[in-house]
């Protein structure tokens, strides 16, 4: 069984969001088209709490972009972006969601940020995907979305220690920062997943 995994299709993420990626929108027909290769469909959604320890509001004099140490461990600030039940933490009407199965929420901590769509960063809470694949004795993943740099390539990862076959689809992901992607899908190919493309995944050889 393989599955698809749509990350952060979210209006915050897209031209005019508060944390937009660059040409975040383009992805969204190859999504689309994608979904007619696959049964089993799942969607991220990144959801803060308004007193989330990622937004640079919450940390006096510091600003998006810097990194502060919480509990220890790094954590790069953001602008207010996802806060829960505000229509920048939608998914967005612009992809199909009548074949997804199950949407997995993540962030929702105050003190921890969550990347992956399966742990948040310090890898204690799981958000109860890897668990819900495994029980539908998935194997293989196919992973798009939104950002490359960020969130695809934690999701990627953290396929990958389960033990997923994953697979990449480069041209259907994009990134806050360009370099920062590139070394992202390095580390990812590094990591074991396979980078593919949508044409490929639509017509297998
Ligand atoms: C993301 C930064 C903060 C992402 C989420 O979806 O890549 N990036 N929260
Ligand atoms: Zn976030």
């Amino acid at each position: 069984m393989k599955a698809l995994i749509l990350v952060d299709l979210q209006n915050d993420f897209l031209p005019g969001g508060a944390l937009a990626v660059p040409h975040g929108d383009t992805v969204l027909p190859l999504a689309n088209k994608l979904q007619s290769s696959f049964k089993l469909i799942l969607a991220t959604q990144d959801w803060h709490p308004i007193n989330h320890s990622s937004f640079a509001v919450n940390h006096p004099g510091r600003t998006p972009g810097e990194t502060v140490v919480l509990k220890k461990r790094q954590q790069k600030l953001w602008p207010v972006h996802c806060v829960q039940n505000t229509r920048g933490a939608e998914i967005t009407t612009g992809l199909m969601m009548n074949k997804v199965n199950k949407v997995f929420k993540k962030g929702v901590d105050v003190e921890i940020d969550s990347h992956s769509g399966f742990f948040d960063n310090d890898h204690q809470r799981s958000t109860g995907l890897g668990e819900y694949l495994k029980e539908k004795k998935v194997k293989e993943v196919y992973i798009l979305g939104l950002a490359t740099d960020y969130c695809v390539k934690a999701t990627a990862l953290d396929a990958v220690a389960l033990g997923f076959k994953t697979h990449l689809i480069e041209d259907a992901c994009r990134g806050v920062n360009e370099t920062d992607s590139k070394s992202a899908i390095e580390e990812m190919r590094k990591a074991g997943v396979e980078i593919t493309k949508t044409s490929v995944v639509l017509n297998p050889p």
